[in-house]
């Protein structure tokens, strides 16, 4: 089972290696969500049978959905952590904002119409729930009753920008509508840069 400092222990092996410029490419860590991420998985079972979609932030996701340390760690010493895709344990991600949320629906349907077992589940940061893509994915989720949960992890940055200002509302446009049944929301302060160390590049 992963704890809490597995994943801690984890992202701050990947920051090493980055400092020491092992990894030539974009590492997007993220820390203070580690409770709110292990409670996800386990309330919902999350197990072999279901897929799990993510973003340019998956280090901890794929470890969770039982990915091999060694396997997730090569994978990112390689360059791919930013769209770290492992078929065979049902994990795929992208580096591309707004990317998969059709995806996830479109996996979910198949699943539901085929009769397959499995369920789909799909993370992304605030501002990414505030695109139209995910409204669309979300209300068609919902009339289809489709087997797919979005989960917003709520760091209130986009990059460097304040999610809340953009779009003038202290909550996600979602509070307090009926689509709220297809979507679990936290909260949580990234205590890492949104990518890399806080020296080099940031995109
Ligand atoms: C189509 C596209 N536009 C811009 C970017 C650059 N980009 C990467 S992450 C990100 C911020 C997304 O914010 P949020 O969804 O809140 O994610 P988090 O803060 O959790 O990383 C942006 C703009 C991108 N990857 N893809």
């Amino acid at each position: 089972m992963i704890t809490k400092e597995d994943l801690v222990s984890f992202e701050e092996d990947i920051k090493e290696n980055f400092a020491q410029g092992k990894i030539k490419a974009p590492v997007h860590l993220r820390a203070g969500r580690e409770d709110a991420l292990i409670d996800i998985f386990h309330k919902h079972n999350i197990s072999d049978d279901d897929y799990v979609y993510g973003y340019w932030d998956s280090h901890e996701l794929a470890l969770l959905k039982g990915v091999p340390r060694e396997e997730v760690k090569q994978a990112i010493m390689d360059g791919k952590s930013i769209s770290l895709c492992f078929p065979q344990y049902k994990i795929l991600c992208s580096g591309i904002v707004g990317s998969l949320m059709g995806t996830a629906v479109g996996t979910a349907w198949s699943l539901k119409n085929q009769k397959k077992p499995g369920r789909v589940f799909i993370f992304c940061g605030d501002m990414s729930s505030e695109t139209g893509i995910f409204h669309e994915a979300v209300k068609y989720a919902y009339n289809y009753d489709l087997p797919v949960t979005f989960i917003v992890c709520d760091n209130g940055l986009s990059v460097m920008t304040d999610t809340r200002e953009v779009w003038g509302d202290t909550e996600p446009w979602f509070k307090g509508t009926k689509y709220e049944s297809k979507i679990i929301y936290f909260k949580y302060k990234n205590t890492f840069p949104h990518s890399g160390i806080g020296w080099k590049i940031k995109f």
